[in-house]
């Protein structure tokens, strides 16, 4: 039987434009372990999709005087053609403001309020008489308490003091700019407390499994003491709440958004309850995923997430990201056709904030580029079709298969490198395919071939036989990372049929035929000089 994973990336806030810090902290990691799986044999799904609801969106659409709908409608777009510039292999790249999803939501909420876990409330709420209305979460700015920062009302991003909207020093609307009143207003809670020790038994079945630094967010909050959080708010774009006396109000957005991931799989056909689910989402995400989200799926009574992968942050050139002051590579002119997405994939991808954050540098993209993928992964295809072309004229011929060690070592890495991957551990798997490279580049100086060209055709052709076999399988690995350069080099050098990335491919079955003709050999990548680092960075900054 196959074996079925349903693969989920974080939601994007529609209003946020995605640059490199949202690319490494969830799409791309995704995206290699989503292709990693597809060439495994397994039935993948994988699914994205924009998160259209929330305060943070109808604030952007006011700013710039446009009605919501539209708004979302043209972003969702922009971030849609944005992910397939980058080559993610979403299944579906859908969204949370479209029909399903609401049906899909209510029927969960209505699945856990049947079983008791909805508690009504009634709380006194900022209300701002010239605005005429309540104002939920990002509406309502003020001081931080602790630091005096100027706030959200659900969190101070200066010191990060998670906040509740009556901590706030002087409230003001965000809209008017008027001091609201505190009005009452009933609302929906999870029970979070009554979830609890559920919810903390499945952590502790993932001690071994999730990241230590996953694991300790989650376990964290538990035993802080989880509390009753609302799921509902004073508004009226987002998910209408399916209760009597509800009119009027809507879910949170982080109470919809992750019901997205099922509501998308369900577009597919793709049933939850029978899948491996894998979560990849960047660091602010982790508690959302290992404590709120898991707690409406026990509510729920649904499967709960086989992995969290969750990511650290991305600084550029040591500093944060910032849209606002110019720092950071951002996807505007990312569609320019001179630029080369495998190459941006590639260092992105051995930058991956795994285990810490990490840091995004310009000399160190042309330094990576330079040296590993075309240094060592590039030049090693380019060696073993160029002798081949030069000593027997492009075409092997051989009656049996050698017996160099090396032959051995391909069954090896692609199970190890396929472990790694499978716990997350995406920038280990990669450092272990540059591994498997190299051993190719070694086994060419060690053999010697333009010594054998004159001594012993016979070994020369086993040699070279061998480079073939390794460059297949090292096309076959590497193409998760760089899919569209691993094809064309099988396609146009290797000459072989199918693609890479064909499913099934990497558990190398087949050997490197016999008797076969390779095509010419030609450089994959251009070698990234100062002038060229400059254009580049002229096109991202
Ligand atoms: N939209 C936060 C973010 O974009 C949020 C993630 C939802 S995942 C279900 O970072
Ligand atoms: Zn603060």
């Amino acid at each position: 039987m196959k074996k079925k994973v349903l693969i989920t990336s974080a939601l994007p806030y529609i209003n946020n434009i995605p640059h490199m810090g949202h690319m490494v902290g969830c799409h791309l990691p995704a995206d290699i372990f989503a292709r990693y799986c597809r060439q495994k044999g397994y039935d993948v799904t994988f699914v994205g999709g924009s998160d259209e609801h929330g305060t943070p969106s109808v604030i952007a659409a006011g700013k710039e005087d446009k009605n919501i709908k539209d708004f979302v409608d043209n972003l969702h777009e922009i971030h849609k053609k944005i992910y397939e510039r980058m080559n993610i292999s979403y299944d579906i790249y859908s969204r949370t403001s479209d029909e399903e999803h609401f049906d899909m939501t209510q029927e969960i909420f209505l699945d856990i309020y049947n079983s008791g876990y909805v508690v009504e409330k009634e709380e006194e709420l900022y209300y701002s008489e010239e605005d005429k209305m309540f104002l939920p979460d990002r509406f309502l700015i003020g001081e931080c308490p602790s630091c005096r920062s100027e706030a959200n009302s659900d969190q101070c991003e200066s010191c990060g003091k998670v906040l509740s909207s009556k901590e706030l020093v002087n409230p003001k609307s965000i809209l008017s700019g008027s001091t609201p009143v505190l009005r009452k207003s009933t609302h929906l809670y999870l029970d979070l407390a009554k979830i609890s020790s559920k919810l903390d038994e499945w952590l502790e079945s993932k001690r071994d499994i999730f990241k230590k630094n996953v694991y300790s967010e989650a376990k964290k909050w538990i035993k802080e003491g989880l509390r009753a959080r609302s799921i509902t708010r004073d508004m009226s774009w987002g998910v209408p709440v399916p209760l009597d006396g509800y009119e009027g109000k809507v879910f949170y957005v982080w109470f919809d958004a992750p019901i997205g991931y099922m509501t998308f799989a369900k577009k597919l056909g793709v049933n939850w309850e029978d899948r491996e689910i894998f979560h990849f989402l960047g660091k602010d995400n982790i508690p959302f995923h290992t404590v709120f989200w898991p707690s409406i799926l026990i509510a729920a009574n649904r499967k709960l997430p086989y992995n969290v992968v969750g990511y650290n942050y991305l600084t550029f050139e040591g500093e944060k990201f910032s849209k606002s002051k110019s720092i950071g590579v951002f996807c505007t002119n990312i569609h320019d056709e001179s630029l080369d997405i495998d190459m941006l994939r590639f260092y992105l991808a051995s930058c991956l904030p795994e285990s810490k954050d990490s840091d995004f540098r310009w000399k160190e993209f042309r330094q990576v580029v330079n040296s590993q993928l075309i240094g060592n992964v590039a030049n090693f295809f380019n060696r073993t079709v160029s002798m081949i072309n030069k000593y027997f004229d492009g075409e092997i011929s051989l009656s049996e298969m050698p017996s160099y060690p090396i032959l051995s070592e391909k069954k090896i890495f692609s199970n190890d490198i396929g472990i790694l991957f499978e716990k997350g551990e995406i920038r280990a798997g990669i450092k272990k395919i540059l591994e498997f490279s190299s051993l190719g580049n070694s086994f060419i100086d060690s053999k010697e071939p333009w010594n054998l060209a004159k001594t012993d055709k016979k070994e020369l052709s086993k040699v070279l036989y061998s480079c073939l076999d390794h460059a297949r399988t090292l096309a076959i690995l590497m193409s998760p990372i760089v899919p569209d350069k691993m094809a064309t080099f099988w396609k146009d050098q290797l000459l072989l049929t199918d693609v890479p990335s064909k499913p099934g491919l990497w558990n190398l079955e087949e050997n490197f035929p016999l008797i076969h003709k390779i095509g010419r050999p030609n450089p994959l990548y251009k070698r990234v000089d100062e002038e060229e680092l400059t254009r580049i960075i002229n096109i991202l900054s």
